[in-house]
């Protein structure tokens, strides 16, 4: 295990990985780059994620030999089970928000040690918000603790959803659209999972992949907020699923909904 003298100078050492990051991001934002469709139309991948994910998977290797990476485009592990110390990796979050708005996209990486949630970093790169910590060492932006978030109802606040189950009508998205003060769709898992950590959003349900929640995970459990799969499992953390985090109140609002 980790204790959290030794989590806070990881926390210190990875949140420089972060200014690199952002660098490296925003001087290549003004070069050309290039931009490849995976899995549909509105699912891309550019040159920048690639190079991103794999100066990440190099500071990783140097700090901690020993771990073991899950990352979005195919430069770590394969991995079948969760032991010792598993880093998770979403280079670029929003990719096409990334490509089309040049806003609203994060960078997120994730420790965790023998399955259990440690350290989360997600970063508003246009904002240069970092969002770090965990349950032992705390959650701060930046260099400042966050306040203990209000336990908000979903009917006095804003839920933040994917447009694609939205639009299908998947998991009863449209009743907690409804039911909530307004709705929000971001395009990026990590934009909306700070709204909720900074308490400008009660709720945030999505279909993801392991790397699109690792990180929000840890800082949902650092902050006191719930998170499950919306039908109320536990969340696997090798396998997609739609995961929802929200404030106790609105979390009990939403499951009172599916029922
Ligand atoms: P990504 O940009 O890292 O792929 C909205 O698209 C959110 O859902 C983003 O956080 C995006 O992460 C994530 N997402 C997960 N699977 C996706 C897919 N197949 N196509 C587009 N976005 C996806
Ligand atoms: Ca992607
Ligand atoms: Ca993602
Ligand atoms: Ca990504």
């Amino acid at each position: 295990m980790m204790n959290p003298v030794e989590q806070k100078s990881l926390d210190q050492r990875v949140t420089q990985w972060f200014g690199q990051a952002r660098n490296l991001i925003i001087q290549r934002m003004a070069e050309h780059f290039e931009v490849e469709h995976k899995t549909s139309r509105s699912d891309l991948v550019t040159s920048v994620d690639r190079e991103v994910e794999q100066l990440y998977i190099s500071l990783i290797r140097q700090a901690d030999p020993q771990a073991r990476i899950l990352s979005e485009e195919g430069y770590g592990d394969d991995l079948g089970d969760l032991s010792g110390h598993v880093w998770f990796i979403d280079p670029i979050d929003g990719t096409m928000n990334f490509v089309k708005q040049q806003s609203d996209f994060a960078s997120m990486l994730a420790l965790y040690i023998d399955g259990q949630p440690v350290l989360g970093w997600i970063m508003n790169v246009m904002d240069d918000q970092l969002i770090h910590g965990g349950p032992e060492i705390g959650v701060k932006l930046n260099a400042v603790i966050l306040p203990a978030l209000k336990n908000t109802a979903l009917e006095d606040g804003l839920v933040y959803l994917s447009g694609a189950r939205l639009l299908q009508g998947q998991y009863n998205f449209p009743a907690i659209a409804k039911a909530a003060l307004s709705y929000r769709v971001y395009g990026s898992a990590g934009i909306s999972l700070c709204q909720v950590f900074l308490g400008r959003a009660v709720a945030y349900a999505s279909r993801l992949k392991p790397w699109d929640f690792a990180a929000g995970l840890v800082l949902a459990k650092g902050l006191g907020l719930k998170a499950t799969l919306i039908d109320g499992d536990p969340i696997n953390m090798l396998s997609s699923g739609t995961v929802l985090v929200a404030t106790t109140q609105a979390y009990t609002d939403i499951q009172l909904l599916n029922k």
